[in-house]
């Protein structure tokens, strides 16, 4: 198994616990600056949704998940503290457990207590583009829990995957939650569950998350909240372009929209131009004209079925163990096994 390349930050008092290995090749400026002239220098415009999360944008998110309307983070929760026993006694462990898009990790907690009451000790391998709040939330859990280490990963966890760096030993359970898969073209969602098959062994499990299809209306509300948290969320980008490329958006002359797109599926974010303006992007080396209704995509948060999601998986090296559901039906997580 390669050796990871980058040298592991350890930290004082914690190193024999904890661990963070930035990606080699993080996500430069230069890199976020490439996409940018390559997103909005050409027609229709558009942005990748990871560039959401710098630290503000990761602090609005976590915003978004108290939302009444954004019930997703919440049913998820309840999910895995009804089944988190059931999951964490489905694999034959030892475990250890891998995550994709960590984030905050409050919602990992439920599976490391069922876990940590099966076996004496756990590491856990946590991976997050941001190394803030990778590190954050890593550094949180070793406080909480004297029988936890933790090997996190700083960066884009395609890149960690398909190069095979993560090391592990024994039985993996790996998390992948939050309905994350449904920001995935999904020519990409397939080609992240077969990475995911490829690196695994026979018998190890997937946990996944996704918010089911439902009623338009209450999609279109989990995403356009009145209080105006996944606006501003959005608005984000262009403060993060005005911060990190010296950027001249004014926020004021876009508005956000996010409507459901039933012929594909998904939730569709969009930044809209409120009028004609000009905007430059030194950094990007772009000089760029909107009319009014001009959009830049931001978001594509497709929405699945239990069927939809189980035949996918299957196709890509997966058989499904168990999957659970809300009891309203709005949520679900699939327990899958590696082929
Ligand atoms: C974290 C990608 C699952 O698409 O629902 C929340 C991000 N965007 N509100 C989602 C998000 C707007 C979220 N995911």
């Amino acid at each position: 198994m390669k050796q990871p390349t980058a040298t592991p930050t350890a930290l004082p008092g914690f190193s024999d616990r904890f661990v963070l290995h930035r990606d080699p090749h993080p996500v430069r400026v230069a890199t976020f600056a490439e996409d940018v002239r390559a997103g909005l220098g050409t027609r229709p415009m558009s942005l990748s949704p990871k560039y959401f999360y710098d630290d503000l944008g990761s602090a609005l998110f976590e915003a978004i998940t108290r939302l009444p309307e954004y019930y997703l983070t919440r049913v998820e929760r309840d999910l895995l503290a009804t089944y988190g026993r059931e999951i964490a006694g489905a694999l034959d462990g030892p475990l250890e457990l891998i995550e994709l898009g960590s984030g905050s990790a409050i919602k990992t907690r439920l599976l490391i207590d069922a876990i940590l009451e099966r076996q004496p000790s756990l590491t856990y391998h946590p991976i997050d583009i941001s190394a803030d709040a990778v590190t954050e939330s890593s550094l949180a859990l070793i406080q909480a829990y004297e029988r936890l280490r933790v090997i996190a990963y700083a960066g884009d966890y395609f890149p960690l995957l398909r190069q095979k760096r993560l090391v592990t030993h024994g039985r993996v359970l790996v998390l992948f939650l939050g309905s994350n898969i449904g920001n995935f073209e999904p020519g990409d969602a397939r080609e992240l569950l077969e990475l995911l098959a490829a690196a695994r062994h026979p018998g190890d499990g997937l946990l996944l998350g996704y918010d089911l299809k439902k009623d338009p209306s209450i999609l279109e509300l989990a995403y356009n909240d009145p209080t105006g948290v996944t606006a501003a969320f959005n608005k984000n980008l262009l403060g993060r372009m005005n911060r990190e490329l010296a950027a001249d958006f004014d926020l004021d002359a876009f508005r956000f929209s996010a409507n459901w797109h039933d012929e594909i599926g998904a939730v569709q974010s969009f930044l809209i131009s409120e009028r004609e303006q000009r905007v430059r992007v030194p950094a990007a080396n772009l000089d760029l004209g909107f009319a009014a209704g001009d959009s830049i995509h931001t978001e594509s948060s497709y929405k699945f079925s239990r069927e939809e999601v189980v035949a996918l998986a299957e196709q890509c090296g997966f058989a499904e163990k168990t999957t659970y559901t809300d009891a309203g039906g709005r949520y679900a997580v699939s327990l899958l096994t590696v082929r």
